[in-house]
């Protein structure tokens, strides 16, 4: 098994990380498993630049191959919001049905054909050379009139995946990676390990 450190402070896409990267062959350590307790800022302006500043703190600080993901919901009828403040929305500890719901009081005048949103997903990995692979990938989706559903975290409860009636919050984990943003970019970062071999 190779071992790679999970550069993020949220259990759930440590769960998440683990869950998917396990039958590809990865171990994957949370930053507590590897003793670094650093918080590292999010100052950058996009979930790419966001998941390399999360990469290259966890790497200096473990000099071993780490994974970072900066991810969130963009919502087409409030301009992309909350997109990579998607964390920080209505305060960083608000529990999320408070946040959810405000999501949902926006909205409350949508058309159903402008309730688009997409879960956007940006990996950074950094292998223990130092040399960095960056990958984005989305699931597209729209927004849902109420919450629903009490699985996986965050927004999931009011997310709807393309094709489908469900939240990500109703999918079990097996239906929910098949189609997320972060499943998606994960199976993408293991075809690019598998074909890179000095990896
Ligand atoms: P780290 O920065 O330590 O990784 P974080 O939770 O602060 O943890 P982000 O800055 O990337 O991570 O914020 C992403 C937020 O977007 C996350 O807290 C959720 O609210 C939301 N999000 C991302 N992926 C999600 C998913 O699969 N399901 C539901 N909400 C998700």
């Amino acid at each position: 098994m190779k071992k790679i450190i999970a550069a993020t402070k949220n259990k759930n896409k440590v769960i998440e990380f683990e869950r998917i990267l396990s039958p590809l062959g990865y171990k994957v350590l949370s930053q507590s498993d590897a003793g670094i307790e650093l918080e590292v800022g999010e100052t950058g302006e996009t979930f790419e630049q966001n998941a390399y500043l999360k990469a290259a703190a966890i790497f200096q600080a473990s000099g071993v191959a780490v994974i970072a993901d900066d991810s969130g919901l963009e919502v087409d009828y409030i301009d992309k919001a909350p997109g990579v403040y998607s964390a920080r929305f209505c305060g960083k500890d608000t529990p999320y049905s408070v946040k959810n719901a405000a999501i949902l009081e926006k909205l409350k005048e949508a058309p159903e054909e402008r309730r688009t949103a997409r879960f956007v997903c940006a990996i950074c990995y950094i292998n223990p050379k130092g040399d960095v692979i960056k990958i984005n990938k989305t699931c597209e989706g729209k927004i849902a009139h109420t919450q629903k559903g009490i699985n996986g975290f965050g927004y999931d409860p009011i997310f709807i995946p393309v094709n489908g009636s469900k939240t990500t919050a109703e999918m079990n984990e097996q239906e929910k990676d098949a189609v997320s943003h972060r499943g998606k970019a994960l199976r993408s970062l293991a075809e690019e390990l598998e074909l890179r071999l000095d990896f």
